[in-house]
């Protein structure tokens, strides 16, 4: 999917899916996404979080992860390492609050790739759009476990306020489950990002399947 100058990539509707090797059920990070790709995902997030993976290792994720979604037209972001991106040719890169900032990121990646920012209150949705982040993330939205030291979940207002009134595309992130997805899309989202909905189901490609289905279906 690309931009109307037919270079910049735009967020696809549907279910965003997100890597995380230590809720992955002892499959490896590569075979999570292919699965993910089995099942007609179309935005995979490499986001790599267990301390006792190298550099290197990552890397050599990210070649195999970028070779896979090439061969099948899926958009590829990595979080939190903009070098890791240029290396691999990845179509964008996500940041959080904490990160490099999204001018430096732009900078290091060229005005074609897609970054990515996540937010947890009006002030930073209005700095993302100053910063010029192509899309944010709006979360948590429910309380989860998956993430160290997340901020505390912001419910459905501020989403409410990114939906209504920012020119901003988004994705709802955090403690997103199956059964939250009415409500979730009730309020706006069109791009919903699961982590361990996804990588912890013991059939990924068929809940990959159904979730980014009734998504889809919701809006197209
Ligand atoms: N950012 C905000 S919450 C979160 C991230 C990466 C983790 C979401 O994981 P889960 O398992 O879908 O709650
Ligand atoms: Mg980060």
């Amino acid at each position: 999917m690309t931009s109307p100058s037919g270079k910049k990539p735009v967020l696809p509707v549907g279910l965003y899916g997100i890597t995380a090797d230590a809720f992955s059920l002892g499959r490896s990070t590569v075979e999570v996404v292919r699965a993910m790709i089995d099942g007609g995902i179309r935005i995979i997030q490499y986001r790599e979080k267990r301390p006792d993976k190298s550099f290197a290792q990552m890397l050599e994720d990210c070649r195999a992860i970028r070779s896979l979604t090439r061969e099948a037209g899926v958009l590829f972001i990595v979080n939190d390492y903009p070098d890791i991106a240029r290396l691999v040719d990845a179509d964008g890169v996500h940041v959080g609050q904490d990160d490099f900032p999204v001018e430096d990121v732009r900078r290091l990646v060229g005005p074609d790739k897609l970054i990515g920012l996540s937010t947890h209150d009006p002030a930073h949705e209005r700095a993302a759009r100053e910063s010029g982040a192509d899309y944010i993330g709006v979360g948590p939205i429910f309380s989860t476990q998956t993430k160290a030291d997340v901020v505390d979940p912001v419910g459905f207002p501020y989403m409410d306020l990114v939906a209504n009134t920012s020119p901003l595309p988004f994705v709802a992130i955090g403690g997103i489950k199956t059964h939250h997805l009415p409500e979730v899309l009730a309020h706006g989202a069109k791009t919903v990002a699961m982590v361990t909905e996804i990588v912890g189901s013991s059939d990924i490609s068929e809940t990959v399947r159904r979730i980014d289905g009734m998504i889809r279906r919701w809006y197209e």
